[in-house]
């Protein structure tokens, strides 16, 4: 078995990812072989669930108050609307719903009281639930676990070096807290970040570093590409091209074995078999639905389609996986 690792060199990572093209991709389709199904893909959709209005400045951020985005603001959903949102989902073949919320943090309320009642209800229809809902204390992170979050979606987004060019309201140690309070309340990681925000070659693979460095590895690493909104900072931002963004699934997957990589937000600008190639690197996570959190994402027919394509199958929820270890048990 390859190796788990919590202590990759950049000189290491770098030689990884400046591998020839098919040897990099073969290398990671081997590893990913060796710990994962490789016909599995996981489905997961996004809802969300607080939109706009947020006081952070993350200058990839379309639902930051202070930018003159067209994203209109919208106060937390109602439980049942939610609930009907997760059904429709399920109903199209997703059994991994993520709630977001343009929240700072979260905050002792009633809407977090609510937010704990969507998570009650979607667990009840056997989905597996993930929340992204921005810092937590411990004792909101417990709450989050007791209520059945399975996973926290919380990104380092890019190398601590540049991170003060992204964003100046928060700091990577911020983010790394939460992720220990995640760890401690049992919930799984998913945590991950950006490419195409004007950052190096070497700021991507710091940012695998410290990924790598959490032990044991994040769960889930979305790798997204920048989907540059008119109105932010980074509006401007010329496209990523796909070497770039093959070599990052690829090199993610051979540093980090045993995660599900995630191929995130910036699929509609791919095509299937720039998709396929990224699956055969090791990507075995997408985010389906028309819709990310506000921006567009490719139709969950088309996906499906896709997937009998490349004779993929939807990925099995923990509640599926806990229900057959307990058949066989
Ligand atoms: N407010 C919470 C937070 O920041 O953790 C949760 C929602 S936030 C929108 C979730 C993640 O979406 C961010 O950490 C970022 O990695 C990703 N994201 C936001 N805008 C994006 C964009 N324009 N392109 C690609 N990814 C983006
Ligand atoms: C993640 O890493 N990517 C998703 C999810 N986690 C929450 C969000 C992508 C957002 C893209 C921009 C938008 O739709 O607002
Ligand atoms: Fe707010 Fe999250 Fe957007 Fe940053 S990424 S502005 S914290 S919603």
């Amino acid at each position: 078995m390859t190796e788990i690792r919590n202590n990759w060199t950049l000189g290491e990572v770098s030689e990884v990812y400046h591998k020839p093209l098919l040897e990099l991709v073969y290398e990671a389709a081997t590893i990913h072989r060796k710990y994962h199904d490789p016909s599995a893909v996981q489905i997961s959709s996004l809802l969300s669930i607080k939109t706009g209005g947020c006081k952070e400045d993350c200058s990839y951020c379309p639902q930051a108050a202070r930018y003159h985005t067209d994203i209109a603001v919208h106060k937390t959903m109602e439980l049942e609307d939610v609930l009907s949102k997760a059904q429709a989902a399920k109903a199209s073949g997703a059994n991994r719903m993520c709630l977001g919320a343009a929240w700072r943090e979260v905050r002792d309320n009633s809407d977090f009281d609510k937010v704990l009642e969507m998570v009650e209800g979607i667990n009840d229809m056997e989905m597996e639930v993930c929340c992204t809902l921005g810092m937590l204390t411990q004792e909101q992170a417990d709450r989050l676990s007791k209520a059945g979050v399975y996973a926290y979606n919380h990104n380092i987004d890019t190398s601590e070096d540049y991170y003060e060019e992204v964003i100046s309201t928060r700091t990577y140690d911020d983010r790394l807290n939460t992720l220990k309070r995640v760890r401690k309340a049992k919930m799984t990681i998913c945590s991950g970040g950006i490419i195409g925000m004007g950052e190096s070659i070497d700021d991507r693979l710091k940012m695998l570093i410290a990924l790598s460095n959490i032990a044991p590895h994040p769960e889930s690493v979305p790798i997204n590409t920048l989907v540059p909104v008119q109105g932010t900072p980074l509006e401007d931002q010329g496209a990523v091209p796909f070497e770039d963004l093959l070599r990052m699934i690829a090199t993610a997957r051979i540093t980090m074995p045993k995660s599900m990589v995630r191929l995130s937000a910036g699929r509609l600008e791919r095509s299937k078999f720039e998709q396929g190639f990224c699956f055969m690197a090791g990507a075995n996570s997408i985010f389906a639905g028309d819709k990310l959190l506000t921006t567009p994402n490719p139709e969950f027919n088309q996906d499906l389609e896709m997937f009998e394509f490349f004779g993929l199958k939807p990925m099995e929820s923990i509640h599926e996986r806990t229900k057959a270890a307990t058949q066989i048990a």
